[in-house]
């Protein structure tokens, strides 16, 4: 197991010391990162002491360290888990041939673009949160949004390295203009559509790190069975972290579900109205939110039928999440069957990669909600929260545009305007869920509308005060 070396101007695990050209490199973008954190990062928090953890080796114990950060000083580094000896290409055409340590020529172009897509997601998120802090539930919370920033900004620190080190010029190119797009800028947009999406409350924090952030989940675990062995080993190291993001998600909303059963429970109602007028977010309002993050996030996997996922895998670039399940790893005379609005299609299945690996993604969105409609059914509420359809709301793909209900069915263009209210959030309930953002920074208090969760971190009572404020 490597350790990271912290004396270093950037930490690193990468031995960064011994290329005096790339280490130049990175530590002239290094001052660039810090200026984007400070105009693009969380808003008037610089100051502020956070508990944060910092990676001090990429082994299981290295997450060991925790203290308090001030999040301008956070120790940014490049960490890759430890290269697996003599590894081999575990899928595609080239299957059982080494791992590159090099970039083929042939395939430059391609990995570069993945690995920049991979890249200006994650500042992408730091920028859509920036301004959440000022509504935080609880201190608490409020560790947890930095913690997720953090990291998101070392994930871009992750993909930076790959394009310095291995793409030369065009590489440090691609970096400076990871940080000249912006989220939601008009002229200079984020590459994927889900991270133009503004996220200004809290219930779409929680959404977005339960759904948007497992897509990270899965893109990153394709990625790590890359050909590519560097890419492999950051995104090996980058899913240890990201699992925290969708632990973030995944308790938040069922912190929410909780309180609302409680005043659900106090009031003896589950009339919407009542709920609301006790500051709770009733569960159908929470429904509309998991419509919108997931119909969002599922785009992000791509196009049902994509030749790009066909080359992208036939070339061993991206292979499928936990390839190893698999028996058939070429998939050269595969076939699936598709449902498109078209009706059933039989397409190869290298080129219906992308829809396999959303569907299993879907399959791993089910495990939240069996465990908070689980709560519900408890408290003796027969509401039940669903996912919505693969089809709803779609901006990619073959069901692009389509008038397709939550339930995935077609209906008439005039019936989905009209219903499309019932399904995602209104500006009325946007309006509501925005009320009821007040930031709540006493030590161990939560704000009315979300449970206190059920432990601290890093075994700390839930009163620690986890951010100072000063
Ligand atoms: N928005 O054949 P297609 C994360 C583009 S999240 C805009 O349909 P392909 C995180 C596509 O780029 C994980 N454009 O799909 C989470 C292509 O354009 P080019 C991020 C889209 O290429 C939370 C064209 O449409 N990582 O880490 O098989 C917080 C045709 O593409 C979209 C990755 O995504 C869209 N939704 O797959 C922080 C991994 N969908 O290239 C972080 C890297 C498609 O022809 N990216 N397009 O100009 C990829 O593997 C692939 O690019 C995609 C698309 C899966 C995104």
């Amino acid at each position: 197991m490597s350790s990271v070396n912290y004396a270093e101007k950037i930490p690193n695990n990468v031995n960064l010391s011994t290329d005096r050209t790339l280490q130049r490199a990175l530590e002239h973008w290094q001052p660039r990162f810090l200026q984007w954190w400070h105009e693009m990062g969380p808003t008037d928090f610089e100051k502020a002491d956070v508990y944060l953890r910092t990676a001090i080796s990429v082994d299981a114990q290295g997450w060991a360290h925790y203290g308090a950060v001030k999040m301008p000083d956070y120790r940014w580094g490049i960490f890759l888990a430890d290269p697996v000896a003599d590894r081999r290409i575990g899928f595609g055409d080239a299957m059982g041939e080494p791992a590159w340590q090099q970039v083929p020529g042939e395939y430059r172009s391609v990995l570069r673009r993945l690995i920049v897509t991979q890249g200006d997601t994650e500042p992408a998120s730091v920028e859509q949160q920036r301004l959440l802090g000022h509504t935080c539930p609880s201190l608490y919370d409020l560790r947890n949004l930095f913690q997720v920033n953090v990291e998101e900004g070392r994930h871009l620190w992750a993909m930076v390295y790959l394009l310095h080190a291995y793409f030369g010029r065009d590489g440090r190119e691609e970096a400076e203009e990871l940080l000249a797009r912006h989220s939601g800028d008009a002229d200079k947009p984020r590459i994927l559509t889900t991270f133009n999406e503004p996220i200004s409350d809290w219930l779409s924090f929680y959404c977005f790190t339960y759904f948007t952030d497992r897509d990270g989940k899965y893109q990153l675990k394709s990625l790590a069975e890359s050909a590519f062995d560097p890419l492999s080993r950051t995104c090996r190291f980058m899913l240890t972290e990201e699992a925290h993001h969708m632990f973030v998600g995944e308790t938040g909303i069922g912190r929410v579900v909780k309180r609302t059963l409680e005043v659900m429970k106090e009031l003896g109602t589950d009339d919407p109205q009542r709920l609301r007028a006790h500051g709770a977010v009733d569960l159908p309002l929470l429904q509309k939110y998991l419509n919108f993050w997931c119909s969002s996030s599922l785009d992000l996997f791509g196009s049902e039928i994509s030749s790009n996922a066909a080359s992208n895998f036939a070339a061993g670039l991206k292979g499928r999440p936990d390839e190893s399940q698999y028996e058939d790893h070429v998939l050269r005379g595969a076939m699936l069957k598709l449902a498109t609005p078209e009706g059933e299609q039989e397409v190869p299945m290298l080129n219906a990669l992308n829809e396999v690996m959303r569907e299993s993604y879907l399959k791993d969105c089910e495990i939240g909600l069996k465990r908070w409609n689980r709560q519900i059914e408890r408290a003796g509420s027969g509401f039940r929260l669903s996912l919505p359809s693969g089809r709803f709301r779609r901006s990619i793909g073959s069901w692009a545009g389509l008038p397709v209900t939550p339930q995935g069915e077609l209906v008439s263009r005039e019936a989905y305007e009209q219903r499309l209210a019932e399904w995602v959030p209104s500006e009325a309930d946007r309006a509501f869920v925005h009320s009821l953002m007040k930031k709540v920074v006493a030590p161990g208090k939560m704000a009315a509308w979300i449970a206190p969760p059920e432990r601290g971190i890093n075994n700390l009572p839930v009163e620690y005060e986890y951010v100072k404020l000063h």
